[in-house]
């Protein structure tokens, strides 16, 4: 057996699945999940000392690539002077200012500890604020764990509230949460007539990317801010993976759209555990100490946390070039792969939006949940472990996205094409 192998015979000893987070434990792709022992630029080592090119970058985080100098030598100076102090200090106020710098339409910001939490605050500041309990999310969207985040589709999407997708969600919890479909108005509008003056907030991933990447037809996010002021209901962007990816102000700088509630994770923490979410001063005043709508965190704004993202912050401000260099790297990439894809039958889709890159194993379109969910996914298992066994490590399960870093050279790019190229070749 391998290291990774006897690692993870222990790890199932201790923790659940053998993993803190599901994905991890490769139940998606049949295999016994690489454990790693460092990363470096664009690369990861596992505990075999098998080296990969990285495409998942901690599923978004290492936009700059692994162990960047400026973050961990910020992170070296922050620890010397103390880890915690449960009380506010300079960084924090630091941090908050260049984020309302970068990112259109926000006043003020709320530090938090993850994604999830980020998304479950904001979902409460929407309920406090518009006194309304209804929450309409999109299918295949990801949104964290938190209980309104973990429901599905009623059975008639319309006429009835979302079900729990995981047990331990109230169904009482559920009803509250309706299910749109993405790159769909209507069904966005339909749930509103059903349920007027009911629905707090929308809230969307501006690029779906975990259920692969699906980007915003043309007018789709436009109508959500449309319908949204027209119903009186908040917009909730939830740009835990796009903010500061698709560009230096996110998902609303790159299509021009502003939301009322912005939640952001990954990047702004550099690699350590950071959400935030942020929105109008006259909004974000309704959030505790300061409003009736409650929320609190011991690590929240944590000094050694917020000086890794406000390295990694700090460089994206000052360095806008990142934005294009990943994106053409990422056009490299896609147009490799689709070509490929050509030269074998044309049984694969891939989509991309800005840095952000996913096949599908289907020859159609994927602009939905349920486009994404008729591809093969037993191909993708295939095609995962192929690309693994030639140094090239990509999201164990389909429905996730490959990051690409800066870090990421054009010779990475193209041995990873050469692997794709293989790898088409045998599924086809
Ligand atoms: P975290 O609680 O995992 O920090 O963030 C939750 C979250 C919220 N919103 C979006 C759009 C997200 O993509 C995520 C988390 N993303 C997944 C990857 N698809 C994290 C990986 C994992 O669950 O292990």
């Amino acid at each position: 057996m391998d290291r990774s192998e006897v690692l993870f015979e222990r790890a199932k000893k201790v923790l659940p699945g053998g993993v803190n987070s599901p994905v991890r434990a490769y139940r998606a792709v049949g295999m016994t999940p690489r454990f790693i022992s460092r990363a470096d630029g664009a690369y990861i080592w596992d505990v075999d000392g098998n080296k990969y090119i990285d495409y998942v970058c901690s599923w978004g985080p290492m936009i700059l690539g692994h162990n960047h100098p400026l973050i961990r030598e910020a992170v070296q100076k922050a620890v010397q002077d103390g880890l915690s102090f449960g009380a506010s200090t300079a960084r924090e106020v630091e941090i908050a200012e260049l984020m309302i710098q970068m990112v259109p339409g926000i006043e003020m910001v709320r530090m938090v500890n993850s994604g999830t939490e980020a998304v479950m605050s904001a979902l409460r500041l929407a309920r406090g604020a518009t006194g309304r309990d209804k929450i309409i999310k999109f299918e295949g969207c990801y949104h964290g764990h938190s209980d309104a985040m973990l429901v599905k589709a009623g059975s008639s999407a319309v006429a009835e509230g979302g079900r729990p997708s995981s047990a331990g969600v109230p169904a009482d919890t559920a009803k509250d949460t309706l299910t749109a479909r993405y790159n769909d108005l209507e069904s966005v509008q339909q749930l509103f007539d059903r349920y007027p003056g009911q629905v707090a907030c929308v809230i969307v991933e501006p690029v779906a990317a975990n259920m692969g990447v699906v980007g915003p037809n043309k007018g789709f996010l436009e109508g959500l801010r449309k319908i949204c002021d027209q119903e009186g209901a908040l917009l909730i962007f939830d740009e835990v993976i796009t903010g500061f990816r698709l560009a230096k102000g996110g998902a609303q700088e790159y299509f021009g759209v502003k939301a009322d509630i912005v939640t952001f994770g990954k990047i702004i923490g550099g690699g350590m555990p950071v959400g935030a979410y942020c929105g109008s001063r006259e909004l974000m005043q309704q959030i505790a100490p300061c409003g009736p709508v409650y929320q609190a965190g011991t690590l929240s704004g944590n000094p050694v946390a917020m000086a890794a993202g406000l390295a990694q912050l700090n460089y994206l401000n000052t360095h806008p070039e990142v934005y294009t260099d990943i994106a053409r790297k990422a056009d490299h990439l896609a147009d490799g792969m689709r070509k490929a894809a050509e030269e074998t039958g044309g049984k694969i889709r891939i989509n991309q939006v800005g840095s952000l890159v996913a096949p599908f194993f289907t020859p159609d379109t994927v602009q939905s949940f349920s486009d994404a969910a008729k591809s093969d996914l037993s191909k993708y298992a295939s095609y995962f472990e192929k690309m693994l066994r030639r140094g090239i490590y990509l999201a164990p399960a389909q429905f996730e996205a490959m990051f690409i870093s800066c870090a990421h050279t054009g010779a990475d790019i193209e041995h990873t094409l050469e692997a794709v190229r293989e790898t088409f070749r045998e599924l086809a």
